[in-house]
């Protein structure tokens, strides 16, 4: 089954392709429209994820889209959906560092990454699923691996942050390797032949 991923962050085709089987054949839709660009108007992951998918089902193929982001409990589940919108145009080093200010001095540095992921198939299915990884915001940026805010985040159970753990770590408990395995899981029951 080949199918269309609909994001724009090539980061995340890598990790998505690197949870695929050989079944399964991700390509980002840029390959096939070019440079994408998708009104993300929803107040939850899920409701992206759904308007990601929804602005090309009419190519009438296979798509998958994720829509994530980190929920930091001190500031009432900031960035969240506007993890990617919160100072946009500024390199991630400056919304890391803006982040670390706002929880200076803050005890509870609990946080989560959070990842809805959908399928579409033009047959008329369509399968949402989520990956959740709980854990906490460091004291400083650490690690240069991954994207985003990895160097900010030590997932529970590890004192590394995911910048420092890599991708070996991210593929087995990240948000996104736990929805995707999931969603997986039920495109091969759904489509193995
Ligand atoms: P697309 O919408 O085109 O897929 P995007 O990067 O804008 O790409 P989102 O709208 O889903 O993706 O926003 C997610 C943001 O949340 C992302 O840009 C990162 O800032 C953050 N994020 C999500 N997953 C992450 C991860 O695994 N590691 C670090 N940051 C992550």
């Amino acid at each position: 089954l080949k199918i269309h991923l609909v994001t724009g962050n090539n980061h995340k085709v890598e990790e998505i392709r690197s949870l695929a089987d050989n079944e399964l054949t991700v390509v980002p839709i840029s390959d096939l429209v070019g440079e994408i660009e998708v009104d993300e108007k929803g107040d939850t992951f899920l409701q992206n994820a759904l308007i990601k998918v929804e602005t090309f089902r009419h190519l009438g193929i296979p798509l998958v889209a994720d829509d994530s982001g980190l929920e930091i409990d001190a500031l009432n589940g900031f960035p969240g959906v506007q993890s990617s919108r919160f100072m946009e145009g500024r390199p991630y080093s400056e919304k890391m560092a803006e982040i670390l200010q706002r929880l200076d001095g803050e005890k509870n540095r609990k946080a989560r990454f959070k990842c809805a992921a959908v399928f579409y198939h033009p047959s008329g299915v369509v399968l949402a699923v989520e990956g959740t990884v709980e854990g906490s915001i460091a004291y400083e940026i650490r690690g240069e691996q991954g994207f985003g805010y990895d160097p900010i985040f030590v997932p529970d159970g590890y004192d590394r942050t995911f910048g420092e753990l890599g991708q070996e770590v991210k593929s087995i408990i990240s948000h996104r390797a736990r929805a995707f395995k999931k969603l997986f899981s039920l495109l091969r029951l759904f489509f193995s032949n």
